[in-house]
């Protein structure tokens, strides 16, 4: 038998094949089980001894050099796979970066972020509490007794059981109670804003059933009416960034301040837009409410674990959904709250862009 001519065909085929599955129905067909060379093998049985001595080494020989063949055809064509991989997947340096997606800060979020800054410069500390609150903390401590109307279940969200201290659990309907957990907590003077989720059983086009409150409250020793007064100023002209912001202060009502002050900015009508700034009774312009506030009423104090002829305060709260909406120009609240990232993309802040006082407390993006 020829095989140095079985050799060399089937080492001729191996150089040629050029890809990685030819090379494999090669190996099949001479080393497979039902293989040429492979049959060869099972021939030598069939010899007699002084034939198979000489047969044997022969086609072990030729199984040896078919095999190498093979792998060393495969560690090739691997290798200009990898080349031309490498050849055809370089990357052009001078081609703009693929964008990546970014999300943006809501602007709920960045308008608390800017009232944080804005009153930390003023020395206030931000404090938070539970959304989930007892009636004590979220009315009787604030002077508002069993008959006040707003504790009526159709303004605020009861659950069905009472707490272990039998007191009734609601959605807190602002966050006047995380400011009475400060006073019994860390005790005056005190300095602190409470921005955050209250909820109350409202809903049409200028009411959902969640928004978002902040309150500031300050504890001291001789705090009067000026404090309140410098502080609201200060903060609306920081917040609108303009120095023409004009107060006007209101007698009013709130349980848990006396006296109780409202407090309206003068603005115009540019565009459609309401642009906050000037005196209200300038020509063009009229006054807008932004912020109930008044000195804290004594039995608030008390509640608080404070004596009220030895601390005085003064307290005062907004909307943030509101003041984003003057700020920035949006008319619909609800839309605040739909998730439509058109919306966000829209009125979103980068989250790059942190609000600082020097550098502007809101620059949208
Ligand atoms: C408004 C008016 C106000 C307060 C909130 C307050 C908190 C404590 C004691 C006394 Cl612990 N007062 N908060 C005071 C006056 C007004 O909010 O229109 N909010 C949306």
């Amino acid at each position: 038998m020829d095989h140095a001519a079985t050799g060399q065909e089937a080492l001729s085929r191996i150089a040629g094949a050029d890809d990685l599955d030819t090379l494999e129905s090669l190996r099949v067909e001479f080393l497979g089980k039902q293989g040429s060379i492979s049959g060869l093998l099972k021939t030598l049985g069939k010899l007699d001894p002084e034939a198979r001595k000489v047969e044997g080494p022969r086609i072990h020989a030729l199984r040896e050099s078919v095999s190498e063949a093979l792998a060393a055809r495969k560690d090739a064509l691997e290798t200009a796979a990898l080349d031309a991989r490498l050849a055809s997947e370089t990357i052009d340096l001078s081609l703009p970066a693929p964008e990546a997606p970014r999300g943006s800060v809501h602007p709920i979020s960045q308008v608390m972020d800017e009232l944080a800054e804005i009153f930390a410069d003023m020395g206030f500390a931000v404090a938070t509490g539970p959304e989930i609150e007892d009636d004590w903390h979220n009315f009787t401590a604030l002077n508002m007794p069993e008959s006040h109307p707003a504790r009526a279940m159709h303004d605020t969200f009861y659950f069905p059981d009472r707490n272990e201290g039998g007191r009734e659990m609601l959605l807190r309907t602002h966050t006047s109670p995380v400011q009475i957990r400060t006073m019994l907590s860390q005790g005056a003077p005190l300095r602190v804003i409470a921005p955050g989720r209250v909820y109350r059983s409202d809903s049409d086009a200028t009411h959902t059933p969640m928004f978002h409150q902040i309150e500031g409250l300050v504890i001291d020793k001789g705090i009067h009416l000026g404090h309140l007064k410098w502080t609201l100023e200060t903060f609306l002209k920081a917040y609108f960034e303009r120095d023409d912001i004009v107060l006007r202060l209101r007698p009013s009502y709130f349980p848990f301040t006396e006296p109780s002050i409202e407090v309206d900015v003068g603005y115009s009508n540019e565009g459609g837009r309401r642009v906050v700034g000037g005196s209200g009774d300038a020509p063009g312009h009229a006054w807008m409410e932004v912020l109930g506030s008044g000195m804290v009423n004594r039995h608030v104090i008390a509640a608080g674990g404070l004596d009220p002829d030895e601390w005085q305060g003064f307290a005062f709260g907004t909307g943030v959904d509101r003041l984003a909406m003057l700020k920035y120009g949006m008319d619909d609240l609800r839309a605040f709250f739909d998730g439509d990232v058109r919306w966000l993309s829209h009125y979103g802040f980068s989250a790059l862009d942190v609000p600082t006082l020097s550098g502007g407390v809101g620059t949208p993006v």
